[in-house]
Order: C-alpha cells, then structure tokens, then sequence
C-alpha cells in the first residue's frame, strides 16, 4: 500500500519536546534530525550518529531523514577549499546511510536559512507565530552593528566582520554563479547517495525570493525544473516545503505537488499554512480555512501521483502557554500532525471508494 511516512523534527536531547512526547501522536514513523554539535563543512562522528539512531530507536521510531548536513559556504560560493567539504559532505551521506538513512535535506541558500522579522508574533486567538513582514526586512540590515536580528535558523558562529566578508563575496556573484556551484556540488555528491541508496531532497528558499541582496535560486516552478535537470537522477530531488513556495503568490504549490510527484522526486514534504499579505506572510495553523494554502489539495495531490515519502507537520504556532523553540513546539506541530493523518485517510478511504 502506498502510504506517507509521518515524521516529526526533534533537536536531540536539549530539545524541551521528547522523543516519548513524540512516539505518542498517532500514526508517527520516523523522527526527522541531524548532529547539532559538529560546524558546518565537518565530518560527523559515527558515534553521534550511533547514539542518535539508538535513542531513537528505543522510542519505537525510526530514523530515516537527516534534516540538514549543512552545505559549507565555501562550496555555494565556489571557493577552493570546496573540494575537501565536498569530500567531507560524501563521508556524511555515507555514514548515515550506514545508520540506515534513506533521506537527507539540505538547503543552497547564502548565508542565511529561513528568514522572519518576528517569531511571536500574536494572532487573533492569543496564539503565536512566526511573520515576515516586508517592510521591517526592509529597515534591517543584519550587517550593521546595531541590528540585533538574528534568527534560529541562522549560523551562530559568525562575528559581525565574518559576516560581512561572506555576504560581500555573494554580492560579487551572480545567480548564474550560483547555480554553476550548485552543479559541481551534485555532480559530485549525486552519485554517492544513489550509490548508498539515499535520496537527496533540497529545501526551497525561504522566503522564494532574495533577501539582503543575496542571490537565491530555489525558489519556483522554472527553478525547480532547471534544478532536477542539473542531475537528472531520482537521488536527486526535493523537499517540498510548502509555506516556502506559498508565501509567494506565483507558486501554484498543488500544481507543483502533483508535477514533482508524479516524477518520482519529492522525497520529503513539508506542510505548513501560511496567510500570503500584500507585503509579507504570517505562519498559520495547518488546517486550510486558517490561511492561504489548500492543503487538503496538496495533500490529495501528493497521495493521486503516488508519494510514498516521508512528510512532516511544519512550523507550529505556540499555544496553550507552551515556550520554546519558535516554530518547533509539541503542541501546535502535533495538531498539525494528527490534521494530515486525517486528511490522508480521508483521501485514501475515498479513492478505495471509487
Ligand atoms: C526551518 C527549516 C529549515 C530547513 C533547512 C533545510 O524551519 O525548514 O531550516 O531545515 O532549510 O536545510
């Protein structure tokens, strides 16, 4: 039977939600993480990777997708020592896959991952969440020593001046340049996961266009068709993550899941609301009515072209006085979770039906 893997992200043992508090939302399969303690561009240790897979397995999960192996900035911006973090990024995919991972996820965006302007942002019923809204981006600079913007998703262990430097090497480049970088990158990379039997899924942009001047590529539909082509093998394919292709009207994300799907290259789903604004976004509850996103269409779209990878509830809004990491909480992600398990059934029940 062609079934969706639920998987949930942890952060490993500092994270306030426990693998006991995840294995107990129904229908869950596989915890989605990565080895937090090792700088980007390193090799990880075979016991933390080990140790990983053994707490995750006592909890009755499995692990199967590592979200992320960093790339080093050194191989998006093309720089000499790329070679040897490419080198270092095959042994990861190698040892994972040794601990028997079937799906990496990994971004290409300069310097900075996910971007928001707020990440509490209250909601009309007292909830949180994370925004983006444009016209703070726009008064931000987060090269400027007194911008004191800095996000969880961002690379800690930047000074200012190393900031600087790395963002004014990619303001020298073009989005050509880029996308040249990201072809010597798979090209390399590609065939030792489809020799570990791994498949790699790249994560959108997030937000789908540049920020702070920086060139992003992975960011809509003739994007993502150039994308496959750079490498065209099934090892070689996406994470669809829906609240960063939707939070840009031009992407038709039900189009976009049917399309890739039914090529065999969505590896790896992310499901998330968001309420697209005139200029900006704001991070909603899963369910569709709460914002822009059909995801009962996505859904449906997914289970008719066959999708049989992994997926997780995105983002959750903080309620019910939970704190934590913004984004990342139990409650809201596990309401998240239990909503797609019911649309899948729902769909599957209905399909049998017909
Ligand atoms: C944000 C996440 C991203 C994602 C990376 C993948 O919450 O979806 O940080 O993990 O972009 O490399």
């Amino acid at each position: 039977m062609k079934r969706m893997k639920l998987s949930f992200r942890w952060y490993g043992e500092d994270d306030k939600v426990t693998l006991e508090n995840i294995r107990q939302i129904p229908g869950m399969h596989s915890i989605v993480t990565a080895v937090y303690d090792v700088p980007p561009g390193e090799v990880w240790p075979t016991s933390s990777i080990e140790s990983l897979k053994k707490q995750i397995e006592e909890a009755g999960l499995h692990f199967e997708v590592v979200e992320s192996i960093p790339v080093h900035e050194d191989i998006k911006l093309g720089k000499p020592k790329r070679d040897e973090y490419i080198e270092n990024y095959c042994e990861n995919i190698r040892r994972v896959a040794a601990a028997g991972v079937k799906c990496i996820c990994y971004n290409f965006m300069p310097v900075f991952d996910w971007t928001r302007t707020q990440l509490d942002h209250e909601l009309e019923d007292g909830s949180t969440s994370l925004v983006y809204y444009q016209e703070q981006v726009d008064k931000v600079n987060p090269l400027e020593s007194d911008s004191d913007l800095t996000l969880p998703g961002w690379d800690a262990s930047y000074t200012r001046e190393g900031l600087k430097e790395v963002v004014a090497e990619y303001q020298a480049m073009t989005e050509e340049d880029l996308w040249a970088n990201l072809k010597y990158f798979l090209e390399r990379v590609i065939p030792v996961a489809a020799g570990c039997g791994v498949n790699m899924a790249i994560h959108e942009d997030d937000p789908c266009w540049s920020i702070f001047g920086l060139p992003r590529i992975i960011t809509c539909e003739e994007n993502l068709d150039r994308f496959l082509q750079l490498v065209d093998d099934p090892h070689n394919g996406i994470t669809l993550c829906t609240g960063s292709l939707g939070c840009s009207c031009r992407n038709d994300v039900v189009h976009m899941a049917e399309k890739y799907a039914s090529m065999g290259r969505i590896h790896f789903v992310h499901m998330r609301n968001v309420k697209v604004l005139e200029h900006g976004f704001e991070e909603r509850a899963h369910l569709s009515e709460c914002g822009s996103l059909d995801m009962y269409e996505i859904m449906k779209a997914l289970y008719d072209h066959g999708f049989c990878g992994y997926i997780r509830p995105d983002h959750g809004r903080m309620i019910w006085g939970e704190t934590g990491r913004p984004g990342y909480g139990l409650y809201d992600r596990a309401l998240g979770a239990t909503y797609l398990n019911g649309l899948w059934e729902a769909i599957e029940k209905s399909a049998g039906r017909e």
